[in-house]
């Protein structure tokens, strides 16, 4: 599907995960059908993922249901937020076909009178829209100290881990993403608790070279029922955290194996011109070098970064790495340069700092602008 078609953006599933919500889901879906008939482009369906509640939950639902064509309710056994949210994701994609997916909260802590703010963030090119408590105008009015400092803490600790530190807020539970970014999401990934989910989820989008955008958004208390979040799941979070620092350095290790093999190539083609057919040693390097720099493109294009959606054309992809390469020898050559003669460290140590100052740097550019998604 092409990500920024506006044809394929019409079509906004509300994914609404419920446990013993019965006092807040008809207000919910209230406000947002209210708030559909203030847009033209787009319609909405509301899809309640509920896990056998206990409560009235599914009985509202269904009674609604039965006087609405764009209200769903699916069930299932309680395994969690994210589990719900991975059904959900699919029952919208694949069923109803759509094309946004609002991701809410069912006990009224998300203000729907914002949704036409997301909307209008994706509209200007935004791949994600998050609600953010944690921008400039975002705030948690009710929440205790000891929430806060929470909530606080692990955010910090996902974006460090995550690689992520320009997104504020990653366990918010109101955002809006293109569903193109779900749609082969590897879902085993995401843990099924709750804050986990969530960070799980944006880390993912975020590496899949999504453009994230913060709304700011003011975090109330529910308007009734319990909290579902429990000391486990807060447990669950914490362990998820390592879990996100290996992926996060997963592309890095594939791109540092891809320059490995880049070694062997640029030594054998060189060895070869020079060897077997006589090239002199000024110019075979020259094919040498830029056979590596071909075959590592090619690497990493279709293994490194396989996954990478909408980027642009392979012939500016390869130009722009060519240029990366460039400045990545000049680092190298840098690094190796001060740390030799002036401070005077060991010839070969100064060159592998060098190297490895250079591979980070240029790992950085290359998935960062080569790689990245283009808008
Ligand atoms: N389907 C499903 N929904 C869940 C599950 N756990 C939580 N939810 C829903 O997920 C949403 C977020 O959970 P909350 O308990 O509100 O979490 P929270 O907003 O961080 O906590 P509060 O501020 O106390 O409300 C709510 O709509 C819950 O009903 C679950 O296991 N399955
Ligand atoms: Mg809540």
């Amino acid at each position: 599907m092409d990500i920024n078609s506006t044809k394929d953006t019409s079509r906004v599933c509300f994914v609404l995960p419920t446990y013993n919500e019965g006092g807040n889901i008809e207000n919910i879906i209230e406000q947002i059908l209210f708030e559909e008939e203030k847009q033209n482009s787009y319609t909405f369906s509301i899809l309640v993922v509920d896990d056998n509640s206990i409560d009235q939950t599914q009985e509202i639902v269904k009674r609604i249901l039965d006087s609405r064509d764009n209200i769903y309710l699916i069930t299932g056994q309680k395994k969690g937020l994210g589990d719900a949210y991975k059904r959900g994701f699919i029952y919208a994609i694949e069923n109803l076909e759509a094309d946004l997916i609002f991701q809410m909260d069912s006990d009224g802590q998300h203000d729907t009178l914002l949704i036409p703010e997301f909307i209008k963030h994706i509209e200007a090119g935004k791949d994600v829209v998050i609600g953010s408590r944690f921008v400039a105008g975002g705030s948690t009015p009710d929440f205790s100290f000891s929430r806060l400092f929470i909530s606080r803490v692990g955010n910090a600790l996902v974006r460090l881990a995550g690689g992520v530190v320009s997104i504020k807020d990653c366990t918010s539970g109101y955002r809006l993403i293109k569903s193109a970014y779900l749609k082969d999401l590897d879902f085993s990934y995401l843990s099924t608790r709750g804050y986990s989910f969530q960070s799980s989820l944006i880390c993912d989008l975020a590496w899949r070279g999504a453009d994230i955008y913060e709304t700011p958004i003011i975090f109330s208390s529910r308007k009734a029922g319990d909290s579902k979040l429990s000391f486990g799941d807060q447990i669950e979070f914490l362990l998820n955290i390592p879990r996100l620092g290996f992926r996060n350095a997963k592309d890095f290790i594939k791109y540092s194996l891809v320059g490995l093999s880049g070694v062997g190539v640029n030594l054998g083609i060189y060895a070869l011109l020079t060897r077997y057919y006589d090239l002199s040693e000024a110019i075979a390097p020259i094919f040498s070098i830029e056979a590596a720099i071909i075959s590592n493109f090619l690497l990493n294009n279709f293994w490194t970064f396989g996954k990478r959606l909408n980027q642009s054309r392979i012939r500016v992809k390869f130009f722009k790495f060519h240029l990366v390469s460039g400045l990545a020898a000049i680092i190298n050559y840098l690094v190796f340069f001060i740390l030799f003669f002036t401070f005077g460290i060991y010839d070969i140590l100064a060159n592998l700092i060098g190297i490895a100052f250079a591979a980070v740097v240029n790992y950085l550019i290359n998935s960062n602008w080569t790689w990245k998604n283009n808008k």
